[in-house]
């Protein structure tokens, strides 16, 4: 086998293992049931796994006859709304883990055999393998905020994240000045990411690290959720109706806050990045604290641009892939790392914990740049560009690195927050 395939095996295998942890660590009925309307069920995310593994590796990339055809209508996202599934006549957990099984050795058949060099965009440099890796992996992120809304006993564990080195707390000044914004270089990278273009940036001021609890924490001690003057008129509106007071899965107590995570109760860590606040949460805090959201573009700029030669990397750090020095990806941990924890995989100029941690909200809703062209479906992006969601950057500590890098893109409605979503401020220079 060659470095590639051995690699996308690894890929594939390392992705399975996730959504087994995700799915054998709960019992039938918490696998069937909805957890919350927001979410599908577990097992409705592992036969969609399969089906779209299915779909791109053993039909289109591997000519093959369909495993299942009579079921793609039920695993497609966009014929059932999350919250209708549960009613439909799923696979049960035995077939879908079956299912899901069957479809993998045909796709490590058709890998063995594949070659990568046939002047296709979709399997040149084992782009579709890299699809489909990315998106059980992101279901896999899906199904671990299901499992933060799951009521019960704690099935999931894993060792606390470092703790930092030193502290990390200011902000770093980004100077004007043009930068390359997305890739035509990424392997992986999603339609969405593509193509390469410049973009004019004035001066800007970003926190050196994502907003902590106890920052946020300051905000609401200051009455900031009752007061209008922090709040956009739609975010006002959404506090309302929701009746926002705290993040979400906060839990007041008499001597403070507690934090239901994942089933097990603890206290709120004040140094730890705040997470499941939704974008107008995040833009009222701003706005008590001075400051606005970055744009998207501000934040990739923060992220990938280094002064020193004036290249956009991959990653804050460098070039090199994720190490566990260098971001909290992948669940190896359950919970964001306090701020300061991965001085190694700072930018060059000194910020801080970008990729990794907590999902950040940018004031930036989703386009595509200029030049963008869907590939290989016009569902993955373009259906949602101009619709109401903002853009999200640099993943979360339930993000896979393969699903990570400097120029990935996540979206999402301003409402939502069962998603490990935080954010950090900026402000003009
Ligand atoms: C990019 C995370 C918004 O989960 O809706 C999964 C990824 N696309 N299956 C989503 C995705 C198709 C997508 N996000
Ligand atoms: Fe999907």
């Amino acid at each position: 086998m060659t470095d590639l395939r051995l690699e996308i095996a690894a890929h594939l295998e390392r992705a399975r293992a996730r959504t087994a942890l995700l799915t054998d660590t709960v019992d039938e009925d918490d696998l069937t049931r909805q957890h919350s309307p927001l979410m599908s069920p577990l097992v409705w995310d592992l036969a969609h796994v399969g089906n779209q593994e299915e779909l791109w590796l053993v039909r289109d990339v591997g000519g093959r006859d369909p495993v299942r055809q009579d079921i793609d209508e039920l695993y497609d996202a966009f014929k059932h709304a999350r919250s209708d599934r549960p009613a439909l006549p799923l696979l049960n957990p035995v077939e879908a883990r079956a299912y899901t099984a069957q479809v993998r050795d045909k796709v490590l058949d058709v890998l063995d055999r594949v070659r990568f060099d046939r002047g296709q965009r979709l399997v040149d440099g084992g782009f579709a393998f890299g699809m489909i890796v990315q998106h059980e992996q992101q279901h896999d992120e899906t199904m671990l905020a299901t499992h933060q809304l799951r009521t019960g006993p704690a099935v999931l564990t894993a060792p606390a994240p470092p703790s930092p080195r030193a502290r990390v707390t200011g902000e770093v000044l980004i100077e004007q000045g043009r930068f390359t914004m997305g890739t035509d270089t990424e392997p992986w990278a999603l339609d969405n990411e593509r193509p390469a273009h410049p973009v004019d940036v004035p001066a800007f001021w970003i926190d050196a690290a994502p907003i902590t609890n106890g920052q946020y924490l300051a905000f609401m001690d200051a009455g900031g959720y009752d007061d209008p003057r922090w709040w956009s008129e739609r975010g006002r509106q959404h506090r309302q109706k929701a009746n926002l007071t705290a993040p979400l899965h906060w839990i007041r107590d008499r001597d403070g806050w507690l934090y239901n995570r994942f089933g097990r109760v603890e206290p709120v860590n004040p140094d730890e990045p705040v997470v499941h606040v939704c974008f107008y949460e995040a833009e009222a805090y701003a706005a008590w604290a001075g400051k606005r959201l970055p744009t998207e573009a501000e934040w990739e700029k923060a992220a990938r641009w280094d002064p020193a030669t004036g290249r956009s990397r991959r990653y804050p750090w460098g070039d090199d892939p994720p190490g566990p020095r260098h971001a909290n990806l992948g669940q190896r941990h359950l919970s964001p790392a306090p701020a300061g924890a991965y001085p190694d995989g700072a930018s060059p100029q000194g910020v801080h914990q970008l990729i990794g941690d907590v999902w950040e909200w940018t004031s930036s809703g989703f386009h595509g740049y200029p030049g963008f062209s869907a590939f290989p479906y016009r569902e993955y992006s373009e259906v949602f560009f101009g619709g109401d969601y903002r853009v999200l950057r640099g993943g979360s500590f339930g993000t896979d690195a393969a699903a990570c890098r400097g120029t990935f893109r996540n979206w999402d409605h301003p409402i939502r927050r069962q998603i490990f979503s935080g954010f950090r401020c900026a402000r003009d220079a």
